[in-house]
């Protein structure tokens, strides 16, 4: 086949006029209008003298556009390589430094600061607004609204996705073409979707969750999606009766059991809600069946490897375990320092290998080897175990991490902020229980001897490096930080000890 990705999850809608995309206000964008923009974007992609695999870095509010972009790139080849719109300036050079992209596609409110990086790195520059205006989109306008699908194959590089890393600098992870048709033809199948389902899509599309399961699984069944900005529950509870399936994080949940509105009668028209990304707790689990007689189903994945486990769509879905191995897909419990499998029931790093498993990180190799054993399979840093009926259950991480609301947040990458600012010794971060968010961010600093820093300049001055996300929601002063007899700082006692803050 030509470009697998591409004719298997667009090209087959290519003379559709079937709903797409149906927006918020209405609007509708059929199956065959958005492949003739890809198109157009295809071709502006060749002008601007793209080549197959060079990459495209997109920081871009969620719309219609931002996924033809998407789209283009699998059409044309291109590696698509999308940023959180939250980044800072400082994060965004990082990522257009290190990923060598060719173009930078950003909001024309962000130029200004963009530029002079794209410049340096040697990148073109066009904006595309949330509107869908912009000087990109405008030199799309002539173009033709066919293009000649370049060729892949499935081991070609689709889209580099950035995850942070324990040393505190984000990796690249390289996922190809075959990595996400092999996940979203097995989830279809797994979640039973078809071209009847309106996925009611409120998620970002920067990261895995919202742009390769939710998008690839809809395109792969000739689903529509009610595609809306972001999760903003007034609308979630407005348009949730004309959908049939969500997919969301834990977040998602708690917010709408928080609220009144949310009940039996307003789900009755939905079959599935999936949640994932973040531990979902059993309450959680057990409140939503209790409110609209829908148990969630949970499943478990990473940026690296896309989807490793689900609970079944028929059969038990249990609160606390992310279900069983998809098919295809091998998963084992190992033990930590040997690297050997344990046996059932024991607690141990999650391993996964599959189709669904990553190429690597870009021009990471001794991370890659690292994390990516010969024989395939990847560390995930997540410890588990399976029960003897094969649920896998998520017991903790082998790694230094906070989700907060879905994102993943490295206390490394904050630390090194913190330690630099003044009057300031040495710090560190963790994660703690929020009744909104699940996890949030506190730092803890140690101020050097005689001097008292100034918290809310640490907190301004933080603001230019990080993306809001990740900015500690307290900052602590302590004397000194707890540490073992190895001298490595004790973040098991120090979030014991922060463990209430937010409750
Ligand atoms: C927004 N803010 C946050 C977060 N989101 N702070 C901490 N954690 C967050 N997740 C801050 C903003 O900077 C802002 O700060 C304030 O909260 C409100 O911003 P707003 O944009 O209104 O936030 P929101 O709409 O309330 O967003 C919360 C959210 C969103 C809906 C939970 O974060 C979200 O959509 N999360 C999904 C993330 C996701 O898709 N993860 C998948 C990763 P201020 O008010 O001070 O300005 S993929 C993955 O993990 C793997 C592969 C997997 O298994 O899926
Ligand atoms: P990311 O690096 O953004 O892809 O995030 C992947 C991480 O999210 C995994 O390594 C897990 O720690 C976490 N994760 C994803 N799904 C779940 C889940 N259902 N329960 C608990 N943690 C999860």
């Amino acid at each position: 086949m030509a470009n697998p990705l591409f004719d298997i999850a667009f090209g087959q809608h290519v003379s559709k006029t079937t709903p797409f995309l149906r927006l918020p206000d209405g609007e509708v964008i059929t199956h065959s209008q958005f492949l003739q923009s890809v198109s157009r974007y295809a071709h502006l992609f060749v002008q601007l003298g793209l080549q197959p695999g060079e990459r495209v870095a997109v920081q871009i509010a969620k719309s219609p556009q931002a996924l033809m972009v998407y789209a283009a790139c699998v059409q044309s080849g291109v590696v698509f390589l999308p940023l959180n719109p939250a980044y800072t300036a400082e994060e965004v050079s990082y990522f257009i430094n290190d990923s060598g992209a060719r173009l930078v596609l950003c909001d024309e409110r962000s130029l200004e600061s963009i530029k002079a990086i794209a410049h340096s790195a040697s990148a073109l520059i066009e904006t595309l607004n949330a509107d869908g205006s912009g000087s990109f989109t405008q030199k799309t306008l002539s173009l033709p609204g066919t293009f000649d699908t370049v060729s892949r194959s499935e081991d070609d590089l689709a889209a580099f996705l950035y995850t942070s890393g324990t040393t505190g600098r984000s990796k690249g992870a390289m996922l190809t073409q075959g990595n996400l048709l092999s996940n979203a033809r097995v989830l279809v199948d797994q979640w039973q979707f078809t071209s009847d389902d309106v996925l009611l899509h409120a998620l970002p599309i920067f990261h895995t969750h919202g742009l390769f399961v939710a998008t690839n699984v809809c395109l792969l069944a000739g689903s529509s999606m009610l595609f809306l900005p972001k999760f903003e529950l007034d609308v979630v509870l407005n348009l949730m009766p004309t959908a049939t399936t969500m997919m969301g994080v834990p977040t998602f949940y708690t917010r709408l059991l928080s609220d009144q509105r949310f009940t039996r009668e307003l789900a009755g028209h939905m079959r599935l809600f999936v949640s994932g990304s973040a531990p979902l707790l059993s309450e959680t689990h057990v409140q939503f069946e209790e409110r609209t007689g829908h148990r969630i189903l949970e499943r478990y994945g990473m940026t690296e490897t896309n989807m490793i486990t689900s609970n079944p769509y028929s059969g038990d879905r249990r609160a606390g375990t992310v279900g069983f191995a998809l098919p295809g897909v091998e998963i084992k419990i190992t033990d930590s320092s040997s690297g050997t499998s344990l046996a059932q029931g024991e607690i141990g790093d999650i391993e996964v290998r599959g189709p669904n498993v990553f190429q690597g990180y870009w021009q990471m190799p001794e991370k890659t080897a690292e994390e990516l054993r010969e024989d395939g399979f990847f560390i995930t840093g997540d410890l588990g175990q399976i029960d003897k009926q094969g649920y896998l259950q998520i017991v903790g991480r082998n790694k230094d991490l906070i989700i907060s609301g879905g994102y993943n947040i490295y206390p490394k990458e904050i630390e090194l902020i913190l330690d630099k600012e003044a009057g300031v010794l040495e710090s560190a971060v963790i994660g703690v229980p929020h009744p909104d968010f699940g996890e949030t961010v506190v730092g803890i600093l140690v101020a050097e001897e005689q001097v008292v820093p100034d918290l809310d300049a640490i907190k301004q001055n933080i603001g230019q490096s990080l993306a809001k996300f990740k900015h500690p929601q307290k900052l602590v002063l302590m004397p000194e930080l707890p540490r073992n007899t190895m001298g490595k700082v004790q973040k098991k006692a120090l979030r014991e000890r922060f463990n209430g803050l937010f409750s």
